[in-house]
Parts: C-alpha cells; sequence; structure tokens
C-alpha cells in the first residue's frame, strides 16, 4: 500500500468566536511536523470547517486527538471515517489514561507521547502492517528537535488568522502530585526543558508576538532550573513581544529577581493554582498550596510589584468544602487584587489519585457520556454538600465572578495598577475574564 495522506483531527465544540477559533490545534501541528515531508498531511480543526469526510478513502489515515470531554464527539467522527475505509488511530490524554476503554472501540489507538510511535504507526500503514495498539512508555528529551513545528504545518494552519492564541511549549512535566491532576500522567513528573536557542527560533519563525504556554507548572522551573530561566527569559528580553503569559505556583513570587527578568522578557500574567483558600483542603493540593490567605495575598502582591499580572485559579468540591467555601472563596477574590479568576469544579478524571479513591467508596455518579466531565457539572458525590448544593453553589458563584460588574471592577482596578499601559493592561484583564465566561458557560449545557 502506498499511502495517500495523513489527516490529524480536533473535534470542535465552541466554533469560531468572532471569526476565530480559540483553541489552537497545537498537538496536532506537533504530531504533523512529524510526518515525512514527503507524505501529504493535513489538520482539519472542527471548530473552523465542516469536516470533509466523504474525500477519504482506504489510502488515507488519520489521527483523532481527545480529551476526556471530547471522546464521545471523537468516537462519532471515528465511526464515519472507518465507513470510508481510512484508517483511524486515537491519542491524545483520554486514549493515554484509559487504553482499554477506548480500544473497546477504536481500529487503533496510541498511547502516550507519540514521538516514537507515531512515526511508527504511519510506516506500518504504509507497510500494510498496523497494530491495534502502541504504546510510547518513555517520556521523551524534548533537546533534540522533536519539538519543532515544520514550516508547511505552519503555513497551513495560518495560525495569525484563524486563532485568536497562539500556543508554544517551553517546558513539560511537573514533579508535584496533586490527587486531582491528570497532566502529570500525561506529561511525566519530570521537568523536560526545550533548547533556549530552538524557542527562540521558533517564536521568530511563527512571528510571535503573543503566547500561551502549554507548560503545566512553567513557574516551578524558578525553582528547579534558575539558571536555565535566566538564560531563556533574557533571550526573550530581546524579542518585539507584546505579552505572554503561563501557569506557575505560588512561590515565584519567591524569586524577585527572576520576576523582574521576567517583567523585562514581556511576561504579562500568571496563571496561579491557589486551587482552594480552605487549610483543611492541603492533603490535596501536592505541597503546592495550603489554602493560606495571607500568603495568597502576599505573592499577588509581590506579583504586581514586578508589572506582571495575577490570574487566581480555584477548585471547588473538595472534602473539606462546605456550602459556606463559595461564599467565602466570593469575599476572597471581591478584596483581592486578581486580575482574572478561574473557578472549576473538581472533576475526577480517569488515571488520578481521586477518582481512585472516589469509586472505593462508591461515590462516582453514573454518566452515559464524558461531555459532563468538563470542570462545569458534578460528576461524583461531594463530603459536605448535596451534589444540588455543590452544582448551585457553583452557579452562584460564576455568575457573581463573571457578571459584568465584576468584571469591570477587574478591569479598572487592572488599569490603576498600571496606568502607563491602562489600555493593554484592561483589555488582557477582560479577555481572560470573558474568555472564563464563555467556557464556564457550559455549565447550562
Ligand atoms: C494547553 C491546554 C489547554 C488549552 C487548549 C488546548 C487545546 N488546543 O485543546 C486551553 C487553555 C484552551 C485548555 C482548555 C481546557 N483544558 Co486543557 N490543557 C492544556 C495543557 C496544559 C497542555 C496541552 C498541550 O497542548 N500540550 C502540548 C502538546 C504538544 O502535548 P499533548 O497535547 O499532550 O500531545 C502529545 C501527546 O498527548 C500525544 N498525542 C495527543 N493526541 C494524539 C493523537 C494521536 C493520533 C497520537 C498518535 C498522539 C497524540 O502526542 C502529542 C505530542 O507528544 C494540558 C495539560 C497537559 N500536560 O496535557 C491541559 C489538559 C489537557 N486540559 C484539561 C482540561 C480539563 C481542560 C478544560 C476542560 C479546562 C476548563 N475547565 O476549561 C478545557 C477544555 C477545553 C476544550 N474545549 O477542550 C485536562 C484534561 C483532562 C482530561 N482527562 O481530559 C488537562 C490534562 C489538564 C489537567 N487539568 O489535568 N487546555
Ligand atoms: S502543580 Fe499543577 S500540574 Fe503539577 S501536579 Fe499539581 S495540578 Fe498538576
Amino acid at each position: 500500500m502506498t499511502i495517500r495522506k495523513v489527516v490529524l483531527i480536533q473535534p470542535g465544540r465552541d466554533g469560531r468566536v468572532l471569526g476565530r477559533a480559540t483553541s489552537e490545534p497545537y498537538t496536532l501541528m506537533r504530531l504533523a511536523s512529524l510526518v515525512p515531508s514527503d507524505i501529504p498531511v493535513e489538520i482539519w480543526d472542527e471548530d473552523l470547517m465542516r469536516l470533509p469526510v466523504e474525500t477519504l478513502g482506504p489510502d488515507d489515515m488519520v489521527g483523532i486527538s481527545a480529551k476526556t470531554l471530547m471522546v464521545d464527539r471523537a468516537k462519532q467522527i471515528a465511526g464515519r471515517i472507518r465507513e470510508r475505509g481510512a484508517a483511524v488511530v486515537m491519542g491524545g490524554t483520554h486514549t493515554t489514561l484509559v487504553p482499554d476503554e477506548v480500544a473497546a472501540w477504536a481500529q487503533v489507538i496510541a498511547v502516550g507521547e507519540g514521538y516514537r510511535t507515531w512515526p511508527q504507526i504511519i510506516r506500518d500503514f504504509d507497510r500494510g502492517s498496523l497494530q491495534p495498539r502502541y504504546v510510547d512508555e518513555a517520556w521523551a528529551p524534548l533537546d533534540s528537535g522533536i519539538a519543532v513545528l515544520q514550516d508547511r504545518v505552519l503555513r497551513q494552519v495560518d495560525e495569525h488568522r484563524n486563532y485568536w492564541t497562539p500556543y508554544l511549549e517551553i517546558t513539560r512535566g511537573c514533579p508535584r502530585s496533586c490527587t486531582f491532576c491528570t497532566a502529570i500522567r500525561v506529561s511525566g513528573q519530570k521537568m523536560r526543558l526545550r533548547p533556549v536557542d530552538e524557542v527562540v527560533e521558533e517564536i521568530q519563525r511563527r512571528r510571535l508576538k503573543r503566547f500561551f504556554l502549554t507548560d503545566d507548572n512553567f513557574g516551578l522551573n524558578f525553582r528547579l532550573f534558575p539558571e536555565y530561566m535566566e538564560q531563556l527569559l533574557r533571550a526573550l528580553a530581546k524579542l518585539p513581544l507584546q505579552g505572554w503569559t503561563c501557569q506557575a505556583e505560588q512561590m515565584v513570587a519567591d524569586y524577585p529577581d527572576l520576576l523582574a527578568l521576567a517583567r523585562a522578557a514581556h511576561l504579562e500574567k500568571f496563571f496561579i493554582g491557589f486551587e482552594s483558600i480552605n487549610p483543611g483542603n492541603r492533603r490535596e493540593l501536592g505541597g503546592k498550596a495550603r489554602g493560606d490567605v495571607t500568603r495568597s495575598r502576599q505573592v499577588i502582591e509581590a506579583v504586581h510589584r514586578h508589572g506582571i499580572g495575577v490570574v487566581g485559579l480555584f477548585v471547588f468540591g473538595f472534602d473539606s468544602d462546605t456550602p459556606e467555601s463559595f461564599g467565602a472563596l466570593w469575599d476572597f477574590v471581591r478584596t483581592s487584587e486578581l486580575d482574572g479568576v478561574s473557578v472549576t469544579i473538581l472533576t475526577p478524571y480517569p488515571g488520578t489519585v481521586q477518582r481512585q479513591e472516589l469509586l472505593a467508596a462508591g461515590r462516582i455518579l453514573p454518566h452515559d457520556t464524558w461531555e459532563k466531565y468538563n470542570t462545569n457539572h458534578v460528576t461524583y458525590i461531594p463530603a459536605q454538600m448535596t451534589v444540588a448544593q455543590l452544582q448551585e453553589g457553583y452557579d452562584w458563584l460564576c455568575r457573581k465572578l463573571y457578571g459584568a460588574p465584576a468584571i469591570l471592577r477587574r478591569g479598572l482596578r487592572a488599569w490603576r495598577r498600571a496606568p502607563d499601559r491602562a489600555g493593554k493592561r484592561m483589555f488582557s484583564s477582560f479577555s481572560t475574564d470573558v474568555g472564563y465566561r464563555w467556557e464556564t458557560g457550559h455549565r447550562n449545557d
């Protein structure tokens, strides 16, 4: 058999917002860049286009990537493609977390990062010897050029025209062990670093002015690899960037020298995982947060002092949370100087310690589809609330946090703190808040 083309699909959910899609298919851009250059490759993003499944035939190979909440949609798409005779490979977060479940309906599954197996899968298909299961067990080194995006992929995706936020990965992994986190299962607990020169080259070639880092815990590198961070931040400082954002934890506040360098490197804001303001939930937070509001306020102030914004990430429904927890968080946010806030309902994803514990206690609610695992719905029985109390409390909090007055107040605060960069700061605060308002709107689905 001679392969005609490879197609990579990102199942859709939100479509376009003001002409562009919100989530760039960065995962697929990386996989497409691993396809040998003599084989045509296409990326189909269902948020941008109707999937032209009818154009596929037996010489085509299709890879689909899906998180848990998108896996039911992925299954429907895979079924339609199989009817055309093309081969379908399922990969991504959900397949890696529960391979046997996906293998029950998928023709081929790819577990893990795929750096070794994806090129192998393409070769096997070309030779007519496709296997049902490929498992990539090792965490690939990111310093060998495998993460570089190819020009033909960039041309096709046309990221500046089609997407609101370009993504970039600089480091990958997180050594923490929060009980609710699946990221460590898909990215590993060993932090891996891309070479600084490679990152700079990619930013320049992609003509990026703004980007969001996909790194799970970029900030932790302040402690783990300070020399690498210094070298990286000094290199980014020389680029004509408008601003970039990344995920971090509270410890970044303890590194004033690196914070100053980060600001000079055009870092606009940290998304910090405070997770909970309830000290009773400490055990679940993997050692990175303790629910200490005094510390949280100090962290926000210290980061702001360097001209960097803070978006607070919070999770609800841990075992120590009660109906009073919603009001307590609202009071904290209202009186804090946070530039943006994300609240999600604890979601016991497959492969987490949290899920094992809840399953053992008979507390997981039955579900027909995985669509409700979007962090806006209650999918288990909370310890100190009813299911309805958790859902209603969350709904109340979302209305408070993402109502026009709260969004406006946070925007004005951002403006007051940096009058010299007022327009940029207010836009940044509004765009984050509006994005979360949009995402949490799925609680009504
Ligand atoms: C960036 C990111 C986002 C971005 C957008 C990502 C996108 N384009 O879809 C934003 C901020 C929008 C986002 C939103 C959400 N996200 Co998110 N996100 C991430 C993050 C931090 C990095 C993902 C990434 O791009 N990594 C870089 C790329 C290169 O790596 P990769 O995706 O892992 O892909 C590699 C392999 O997995 C494999 N692979 C992947 N697919 C396939 C397919 C085939 C065929 C093959 C062979 C291999 C393969 O090969 C790739 C190259 O190595 C991950 C955490 C993580 N470490 O995975 C969470 C994560 C994926 N997100 C998660 C969640 C829960 C969400 C939200 C529901 C959160 C929310 N409440 O809003 C939403 C859902 C939005 C949606 N519609 O899908 C969870 C998913 C859990 C699960 N079991 O599904 C994760 C794991 C984080 C966590 N909390 O544990 N997210
Ligand atoms: S710190 Fe973040 S990425 Fe690391 S284990 Fe905890 S939730 Fe996951």
